[in-house]
């Protein structure tokens, strides 16, 4: 029986014999072919999609969350913390619950998708909304978690980039390969910098033979590692990503430099694009954030080499964000209580 990516991965990661893992079966997500999206652009390649969103809380930070909160409770910690944009919130709440320990939550106040909130929600973690964005909520987490006994499991947390890089090394277990090019979303930056440590790893224990460039997509209103400035106050409509001034820059930018990638904007108009084309043509639904992958790659696919591998990471659920789907969605037809009413608008 699978038993998350502790277990599967355990050589890899900092972990005793005896450690008590706490995990919901997270990881072994499907990477899913999209031919689709290959031909819109005329690529001649494969391409594919890591729906990380078919994780236990619908996003890759469950990754991250199985080892946080694992080694917070080794510790002895009875209270985890974090400042999120959503995602994070939901998985610490998740993870926290499954450990038997409290969570505390920042979160921008207005600022995050309503399925996240409901998540953090009835996870039972203490929901703090401040009026701020994910960059003050992030400040104040350092200095609470500095003091008072509280374990911060954001991805500052080094252990959570150790639970993210198994994306890496699935990836290379499905193809029995590194692909040619990794496309992620860049909010915070700790994915990106998670997905180059887990693929060197593998590289080195030459379980692959090469490394994938690594392609990096920012919202345009949020793009500070690709502007190379602080954004004092990013906006975007793929709230995930809506982050000014991210704990993980410098270590984004070296894979970025190391694997001769590049890290670029996307526009809420083509980010919202890219979300409607891999639902509709394809049959996936991810979060808005998540399709900055996507958009990165018809905005890109020019400069791809033909006949490579093209990885793209979708790292949320689109359930997380039921306003923008409904939003970005055609109408739908309401009918009086009759055969022919229906009829007329279905013919
Ligand atoms: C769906 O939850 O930062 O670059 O607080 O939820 O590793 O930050 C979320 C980030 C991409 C960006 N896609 O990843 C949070 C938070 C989704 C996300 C990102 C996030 P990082």
């Amino acid at each position: 029986m699978y038993r998350g990516l502790i277990d599967r991965y355990r050589r890899f990661l900092p972990v005793a014999d005896n450690t008590e893992i706490v995990s919901l079966h997270e990881g072994n997500t499907p990477l899913i072919p999209v031919p689709e999206i290959a031909k819109l652009k005329g690529f001649k390649g494969e391409v594919y999609v890591k729906y990380e969103g078919l994780n236990p809380t619908g996003s890759f930070k469950d990754r991250g969350m199985t080892m946080a909160v694992t080694k917070a409770k080794e510790d002895g910690m009875k209270v985890v913390m974090c400042a999120s944009t959503g995602n994070t919130a939901a998985s610490a709440a998740a993870y926290a619950a499954r450990a038997g320990m409290k969570s505390v939550v920042l979160i921008p106040d207005g600022n995050i998708a309503l399925g996240k909130l409901a998540q953090s929600m009835i996870y039972g973690a203490k929901v703090v909304a401040v009026d701020g964005n994910f960059d003050d909520c992030l400040t104040y987490v350092r200095e609470l978690c500095d003091k008072h006994p509280i374990a911060l499991v954001n991805s500052i947390n080094p252990y959570r980039l150790q639970g993210q890089k198994t994306g890496a090394f699935e990836i290379v277990d499905d193809l029995g390969e590194a692909p040619d090019y990794l496309l992620i979303p860049v909010g915070n930056a700790g994915n990106i910098s998670a997905y180059w440590m887990g693929f060197n790893e593998y590289y080195k224990e030459k379980l692959s033979t090469k490394l994938p460039k690594m392609w990096g997509f920012q919202a345009a209103g949020a793009a500070p590692i690709v502007e190379d400035r602080v954004f004092e106050e990013p906006e975007t409509v793929a709230t995930a990503i809506r982050i000014g001034n991210p704990a993980s820059w410098q270590k984004a930018v070296n894979a970025r430099d190391s694997s001769q990638g590049r890290i670029e904007k996307v526009t809420d108009e083509e980010i919202l694009e890219a979300y409607r084309i891999i639902a509709k043509n394809v049959g996936i639904f991810c979060e808005p954030a998540s399709a900055a992958s996507v958009a990165g790659f018809l905005k890109y696919a020019k400069d791809i080499e033909p006949n490579s591998k093209v990885v793209m990471i979708l790292t949320g659920h689109g359930l997380k964000d039921p306003d923008n789907a409904i939003k970005q969605a055609p109408e739908i037809f309401h009918v009086e209580n009759s055969l022919e009413a229906i009829e007329e608008v279905i013919l």
